[in-house]
């Protein structure tokens, strides 16, 4: 057995169900399901949340594949060096674009207003907003970023993207990460798309949100401890900021106590906006497995150095 998955049951059926449909029948068994003989032969792993004790157990591993974009959750995780990591790549750009556009729309068409007046059976006219006036900034210039930068152009007055290097998109502004400043000059609305690495940790807060301009808005679909959550609550309480829609979080699921959750204007969701959909899971790994048997390079290699 030199092929595993580290997911729960259902992902691990829907998973495999998807590989069958691609036409692969090798056997590939949960590791949870594997003695420690079994794991000792393991030399490719698939799957999510892998922690120290998995990869002491897997002495053959060579390969790990992610089934999401981000593996921060590998970063505490002392790897053998034979140990490639890779991640997905180039699959959740349309999801989280539609999520960062619905995040947008709502807080300038005022849906909570639309629900809420619902319920109550009341005819409230009021004059709705419209994105076309808007400066939208993408922080992050990957596909995922580049992804949302071209959902935005069409809609509103101006995209900038923010990446480590000058972002180069067609009717997109770029920005470096230098450039920082101008980036977010008089932003209305920030959509937050960055891995989680130390240069990211806390990197949005009060010094960024003064400079967008009065009453925007702040969409995190990245990670969460790249925004500084206490700094956040403070700039809603004050009114520099008029709303966001959060789907992820420095701690999860988010603790009942949080004061994120009765944020005035704040949307919480669960970590959804970019889901791991079990078809492209399966043929990001089909490809990247005749790869690593052919010797060929892999598709998402992590860069340890770079942190994604
Ligand atoms: C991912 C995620 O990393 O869903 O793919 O957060």
């Amino acid at each position: 057995m030199d092929i595993a998955t580290y997911l729960d049951e259902r992902m691990h059926r829907r998973f495999t169900g998807e590989l069958r449909a691609l036409g692969f029948n090798e056997p590939i068994s949960r590791y949870e399901e594997l003695n420690n003989e079994e794991r000792g032969e393991i030399r490719v792993l698939f799957g999510w949340d892998i922690d120290q004790s998995v990869v002491d157990a897997c002495p053959a591993l060579e390969w790990i594949q992610g089934a999401g974009a981000g593996v921060d959750w590998l970063a505490p995780v002392r790897l053998p060096q034979q140990v490639t990591v890779t991640r997905i790549i180039d699959r959740f750009g349309p999801d989280m674009g539609e999520f960062a556009l619905l995040s947008v729309l709502a807080w300038v068409k005022d849906y909570r207003r639309i629900y809420q007046q619902q319920v109550r059976k009341e005819w409230g006219r009021y004059l709705v907003g419209s994105m076309a006036g808007l400066t939208v900034g993408v922080l992050g210039a990957g596909s995922i970023g580049s992804h949302i930068a071209s959902v935005f152009k069409p809609l509103v007055r101006e995209v900038r993207a923010l990446g480590r290097r000058r972002p180069e998109v067609d009717g997109v502004r770029g920005f470096s990460s230098q450039e920082w400043t101008s980036f977010y000059t008089e932003l209305d609305v920030l959509i937050m798309v960055l891995p989680h690495t130390p240069d990211t940790h806390r990197s949005v807060g009060k010094e960024q949100f003064a400079l967008m301009r009065p009453g925007g808005f702040l969409v995190n679909l990245g990670r969460g401890p790249i925004l500084d959550e206490d700094e956040f609550v403070a700039a809603i309480r004050l009114g520099q900021l008029s709303g966001g829609a959060l789907d992820v979080f420095s701690l999860e699921p988010l603790p009942a106590e949080s004061s994120l959750w009765e944020l005035p204007g704040v949307t919480v969701t669960p970590h959804i906006s970019g889901p791991s959909r079990a078809d492209g899971m399966a043929a990001v790994f089909l490809e990247n497995l005749s790869r690593f048997r052919a010797g060929r390079p892999l598709l998402g290699v992590v860069d340890w150095k770079r942190g994604y």
